[in-house]
């Protein structure tokens, strides 16, 4: 009896969602010795911890495909890019990494409600979610660097972000928890 509750195109874009999320765990901590080499610390903190919750999205990807009755596969990972100009450089790729990511998030959630596979629309909503957190996260990341100095930020204005940024939330607040007292 076949009790694979997923198509085979959903099973399909998961699996490439899988390799996804575990190339976007080498390219966090790729660019997180970067900038612990560059004399970052904060910087390189902040983007280990985050390789992490990268990992963290992956196994959740393979645990529901598991869960489904689907096979998740385990595929070999990209290089990551090579190392950044600078933080500015750092953040921006960073940023289109995420976007690109979130575009590859909307096609899953496309196809899930093209097949009315409403439990795999159910998960994705979770990484819909989350993308705007990331996204704002890095956003917060480029505006901060933008105050400092942006390419021409000096030194001191470098470390004194470095310090602030290796001592942020892994989560960006986000408007839905907004409020009068709490804007
Ligand atoms: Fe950076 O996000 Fe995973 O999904």
């Amino acid at each position: 009896m076949d009790t694979n509750r997923l198509s085979k195109p959903i099973e399909d874009i998961l699996n490439k969602q899988v390799k996804k999320e575990a190339d976007a765990a080498q390219t966090y901590l790729s660019y997180a010795a970067w900038a612990d080499s560059e004399g970052y610390a904060g910087v390189a903190n902040l983007l280990f911890r985050h390789s992490g919750e990268e990992r963290n999205h992956m196994m959740k990807v393979i645990g529901y495909i598991q869960e489904r009755g689907g096979r998740a596969r385990i595929t070999a990972l990209v290089a990551p890019p090579k190392d950044p100009k600078n933080l500015q450089e750092c953040f921006e790729k960073i940023f289109q990494h995420e976007v690109d990511n979130t575009t590859a998030i909307y096609e899953i959630v496309n196809l899930s409600q093209k097949e009315k596979d409403w439990a795999t629309w159910n998960f994705g909503q979770w990484f819909v979610k989350e993308q705007i957190e990331e996204e704002t996260l890095v956003m917060d990341l480029l505006d901060k660097l933008k105050i400092a100095g942006g390419p021409k930020a000096s030194n001191a204005s470098l470390l004194y972000l470095d310090n602030k940024i290796g001592k942020q939330e892994d989560d960006a607040d986000l408007a839905r928890d907004a409020s009068v007292d709490n804007p």
